[in-house]
C-alpha cells in the first residue's frame, strides 16, 4: 500500500509545523493555509485524511468540510477538526458538517497521533471495502455493479458532450462444453485468460472492462464510434487466436473463441441527441447483436 497522504490546513504556520513534526512518519504531508487553497488541493489530489482548522481567513473550516462531504469523490476522506473553538456546540457543528473527530487547541501531540492513526485505519478499510465491492473476485476486473455505475455516468457524459458511446458484449463460445470436458477449475482459469486478453486489448484509460455475469464480459468505450468498437473486438479476437487456449469440444474451432455484439449510442437512426432512450437500451442492443453473432456461426463480431 502507498503511504497515506495527510493534508494539514491552518492559517498559522507555527501550528502546521507542530502538527507536521508530530505526524512525521505517518504519511506524506501537504498543507494549505486557507479554505480555498485546501479545496484546491483536495481536488488536485485526494488525500487520505484532512486536519482542518475551524477558523480560516476566507471560508470557515466548517464550510470546507461541508463542501468536501457533498462531493462523492471526497466524501470518504476523514476530516479531523483541530481548532481553538472550545464549546460543545462548536464540536457538534464540526460533526454535523461531516467531521470524523474533533481536537481542541492547544493540542496534545500523542493524542493527535493516536486519533490520526485511528482515522487512517478507518480510511484504509473504507478503501478496501470500496475496491472489493467494485471488483469481480474471479478475474480481478470490474464487476456488474461498477459496470452499471459506469454506464449511467458515461451515458450522461455522452448526452452532455454529444460524443458517441460504444458497448461491446462478449460471450465465450461453447463454454458449457469446456467446463464439462476440462472441469470447472479449468473453466475458471479460462475465464481469467479471456479477461486478460480483453484487458490487454484496451488502449484508453477511460475504457471499462467488466465481468457482466458467468462467461459474459462487457466493454464500455466512451468517445468511441462503431468502427472504433469493431477495432477493439478485432484485437480481442486476434489475441485469443494467438493465445490458442485448447478447446477440444468446441463446435466452432479447436481453441477458445468468443462472440461479440456491438451497440453504439446514439444509434445511427436517431441523430445526435436521442432523448427518451435509456442506458439499458444500449445493453439490450448489444445483447441482441451478440445473439446475432451466435446465430451467424460464433467466433465473430456483430454490429
Ligand atoms: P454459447 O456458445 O451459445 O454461448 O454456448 P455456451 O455453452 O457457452 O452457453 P451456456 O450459456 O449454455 O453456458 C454457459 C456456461 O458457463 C454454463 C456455466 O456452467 C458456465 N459458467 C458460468 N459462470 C462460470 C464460472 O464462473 N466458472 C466456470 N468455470 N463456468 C462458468
Ligand atoms: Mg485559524
Ligand atoms: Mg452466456
Ligand atoms: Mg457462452
Amino acid at each position: 500500500m502507498n503511504a497515506p497522504e495527510l493534508l494539514l490546513v491552518d492559517d498559522d504556520p507555527g501550528m502546521i509545523q507542530v502538527m507536521a513534526g508530530a505526524l512525521k512518519g505517518m504519511g506524506r504531508i501537504r498543507f494549505a493555509m486557507d479554505g480555498h487553497q485546501a479545496l484546491a488541493k483536495v481536488h488536485e489530489h485526494v488525500p487520505d485524511l484532512v486536519l482542518l482548522d475551524g477558523d480560516l481567513p476566507d471560508i470557515s473550516g466548517f464550510e470546507v468540510c461541508r463542501r468536501m462531504k457533498a462531493d462523492p469523490a471526497l466524501a470518504d476522506v476523514p476530516v479531523i477538526f483541530v481548532t481553538g473553538y472550545l464549546e460543545p456546540a462548536d464540536e457538534l457543528r464540526g460533526l454535523e458538517a461531516g467531521a470524523s473527530d474533533f481536537i481542541t487547541k492547544p493540542i496534545s501531540e500523542p493524542l493527535l497521533v493516536a486519533r490520526v492513526r485511528t482515522q487512517l485505519r478507518v480510511k484504509a478499510l473504507t478503501d478496501t471495502l470500496r475496491a472489493v465491492a467494485a471488483t469481480d473476485g474471479l478475474t480481478g476486473q470490474a464487476n456488474r455493479r461498477s459496470f452499471d455505475e459506469a454506464l449511467q455516468r458515461e451515458w450522461a457524459r455522452a448526452n452532455r458532450t454529444g460524443q458517441p458511446l460504444a458497448l461491446l458484449m462478449m460471450d465465450v463460445d461453447h463454454f458449457k462444453a469446456y467446463n464439462d470436458h476440462y472441469g470447472h477449475p479449468a473453466g475458471d482459469d479460462c475465464l481469467r485468460r479471456v479477461a486478460d486478453a480483453a484487458s490487454d486489448s484496451l488502449r484508453r484509460p477511460t475504457d471499462v472492462l467488466a465481468r457482466y455475469g458467468g462467461e459474459e464480459f462487457v466493454v464500455l468505450l466512451p468517445n468511441t464510434d462503431g468502427s472504433g468498437a469493431e477495432d477493439v473486438a478485432a484485437r480481442i479476437q486476434s489475441r485469443l487466436r494467438d493465445a490458442a487456449l485448447p478447446h477440444a469440444t468446441s463446435q466452432t474451432a479447436d481453441h477458445v473463441t468468443v462472440s461479440v455484439g456491438i451497440a453504439v449510442y446514439p444509434p445511427r437512426s436517431a441523430g445526435p441527441a436521442a432523448p427518451g432512450l435509456a442506458p439499458e437500451r444500449l445493453t439490450q442492443a448489444a445483447d441482441e447483436a451478440l445473439y446475432a453473432a451466435k446465430q451467424a456461426g460464433r467466433d465473430r463480431t456483430w454490429r
